[in-house]
């Protein structure tokens, strides 16, 4: 299958066929680079629209009582002129005078939090900075303070991810700067655009957002923030707060809004506590509620954002529902409802994992495609990659998100992993590990750069399983993310192609022409990253510095970066696009890679799959305890 973005998951690729596919090669040859086509279906018409309350009031749990619209949080919000390099720390933590941090919950509970820029320098010294600060000591109320202490963690714990060796402090500034680069060359040809386009020096309009613009910088908030980009960030949150347009009128990919605009402004939130953020990503949540409207509640891939539309459409494939496409909404939706307290999307997204619970599945395996009407399966093609991917990964994540208590997602997860081992997971001839695609029983010997995303998501998943599974299943996630690495290697410019075969003499390398692209994606550097906090074994800060040089040397232009059309020509030719995920997931992942864990720990967040990390939501928040149903057996 050759690709989320072009079949499976409506990105901005938007494509879905090898012809236009082909088109597109050519079209890059050309230089025209890529050019994004959804087909011109319909007006949608809204036909329901959820009446919850903007504002997002939070209602106070300890008397119950409604709060008034509550103003910024105070944590982690950035008011300052920028600096260049910098890292963002709590000023209950900078202001310890003997060096030694200071309890961090203390100083939350106290209401105190709050964040300031720092160089690196300094903050290694635990001098504190007085330019460029924000301090905000905001008012106190118990809905602040609980909302603080039950959901906004710190995301730099004591350390704020500096890494200790010069090697990798040296690797990740080298991140920095080509998120540095990413972004000023996008602001100079492409501001309020889509994506840049590097070559032609313009921006993308990117049709599967309906009309949504700036899907760049919502998806960069949470890059730019946690790398200490202070004035880069600020330029996209005054973005946001004076262009982001929420009720636009085309059609858009319910599955892409989710994940890159609702992802992004949710993350940008939780980390900042700039209300600007809820106030969006309130609205935007609404907007995505007709989808929902059919007969089963699994809802449609495309919808109409501005409300004028009787219904939502199909997606990716015609009529059907895709399976990664409404199988990956949870987390956003969940977070949705916690911060409206309004149970609406939560219910959403439950009921679509209860009809899938009861679904009879061939092989335990869950087929790609959905019919939203009748509810039944329309094909039994099986991916972990293209169609079938984030549908896996969000069980997992729902589970470890609710603080481990979301027994459910739990079940069907580590089932579906066993029926995924059982039917799906090959070796090859030469010995590498991957994990085939199944149409209705038969295998095809290939693996997606999409799946690539698998090894991570084994990795975060082994230790939560049973005790006897555990090293098994970390050593699956080892072999994957060690035959994704292969897929790099075995190409003369060490970047990996979209999809790698395991036939005809084939050993994790891409015979079709077709199939020889890389445009930016992150699945493979994200197992890196991934398997670095598991195992902290060296050699996945080394691939990732390999695929780094690789980036640099192959797909940085003079203007952005571009992917590449073929990964074994000797002659590099560019596609013509920065994908937004570029700088929401690869340049992420990387910058993690070379930071110490105490950076976004994986006990505190969990990343969506555009790498939008969200809050675990622990298990005695007092917010949660309201709605004690959540997660019904
Ligand atoms: C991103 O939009 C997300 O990671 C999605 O889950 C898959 N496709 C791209 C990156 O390849």
């Amino acid at each position: 299958m050759i690709f989320k973005t072009l079949a499976g998951k409506t990105s901005v690729v938007g494509l879905r066929l090898p012809q236009t596919f082909l088109f597109l090669l050519v079209l890059g040859s050309l230089g025209f680079g890529a050019l994004f086509f959804l087909p011109e279906t319909s007006r949608l018409k809204r036909i329901f629209q959820h009446n919850s309350d903007s504002s997002a009031v939070i209602t106070d749990s300890v008397n119950g009582q409604r709060a008034q619209p509550i103003s910024p949080i105070g944590y982690g919000l950035i008011r300052a002129p920028p600096l260049d390099i910098g890292v963002l720390r709590s000023k209950s933590q900078l202001s310890s005078s003997n060096g030694k941090q200071r309890n961090n919950n203390k100083g939350r509970s106290q209401g105190t939090v709050s964040m300031e820029h720092m160089s690196e320098g300094d903050a290694a010294d635990n001098k504190v900075h007085t330019r460029g600060v924000v301090v905000s000591s905001r008012a106190r109320s118990p809905v602040r303070v609980k909302l603080r202490n039950c959901m906004l963690k710190p995301p730099y714990g004591a350390n704020y991810g500096k890494p200790s060796d010069p090697e990798s402090l040296q690797r990740r500034e080298k991140v920095k700067e080509m998120m540095k680069f990413a972004w000023d060359n996008y602001k100079r040809y492409a501001w309020g655009e889509n994506e840049l386009r590097p070559l032609s020096r313009n921006g993308n309009d990117g049709r599967t957002f309906g009309g949504l613009r700036g899907a760049s910088i919502v998806d960069s908030l949470d890059t730019l923030y946690i790398m200490g980009l202070g004035e880069e960030y600020q330029e996209a949150k005054e973005w946001v707060e004076n262009n982001l347009n929420l009720s636009v009128g085309g059609e858009a990919s319910l599955f892409e809004v989710n994940i890159r605009y609702v992802g992004g402004l949710l993350s940008a939130y939780y980390l900042t506590g700039e209300e600007v953020f809820k106030r969006k990503v309130v609205e935007l949540g609404r907007n995505l509620l007709p989808a929902f409207n059919t007969p089963t509640g699994i809802p449609h891939g495309v919808v109409n954002l501005a409300g004028d539309s009787r219904r939502s459409t199909g997606g990716d494939l015609g009529r059907s529902s895709v399976l990664a496409e409404f199988g990956t909404l949870h987390l956003e939706f969940v977070h949705l409802s916690e911060l409206t307290k309004d149970p609406i999307y939560t219910e959403k997204v439950m009921n679509i994992r209860k009809h899938l619970n009861q679904l009879d599945k061939p092989h335990g395996l869950y087929p790609n495609a959905l019919n939203p009407v009748s509810g039944n399966w329309e094909q039994h093609y099986v991916s972990i990659g293209a169609l079938g991917d984030s549908f896996y990964e969000y069980l997992i994540k729902s589970y470890l998100m609710s603080d481990r208590t979301d027994e459910v997602a739990k079940r069907m997860y580590y089932a579906a992993l066993e029926a995924i081992e059982k039917n799906l997971v090959q070796r090859s001839p030469g010995g590498l590990i991957y994990v085939a695609e199944w149409r209705g029983g038969i295998l095809d010997h290939k693996m997606g750069h999409l799946a690539c995303f698998s090894g991570g998501m084994i990795g975060i998943g082994a230790e939560h399983g049973s005790p006897e599974t555990r090293q098994h299943q970390l050593d699956l996630a080892a072999n994957i993310t060690h035959t994704c690495h292969e897929s790099y290697r075995r190409t003369p410019t060490k970047l990996g192609p979209e999809v790698f075969r395991f036939d005809d003499g084939a050993e994790a390398t891409a015979p079709r022409v077709n199939e020889r692209h890389y445009i930016l994606r992150p699945e493979v550097v994200e197992s890196y990253m991934y398997m670095w906090r598991l195992t902290h074994d060296p050699k996945y800060r080394e691939w990732g510095w390999e695929a780094l040089e690789a980036l640099e040397r192959h797909c940085r232009l003079a203007t952005g970066f571009s992917g590449i059309i073929d990964v074994y020509g000797h002659i590099i030719q560019h596609d013509n696009l920065q994908q937004s995920f570029f700088l929401a997931e690869t340049l992420k992942y990387l910058y993690l890679l070379f930071s110490d864990d105490d950076l976004l720990p994986l006990k505190d967040w969990v990343f969506n799959t555009e790498a939008h990390p969200l809050p675990v939501i622990p298990r005695n928040c007092s917010q949660k305890t309201e709605d004690t149903d959540r997660w019904p057996a």
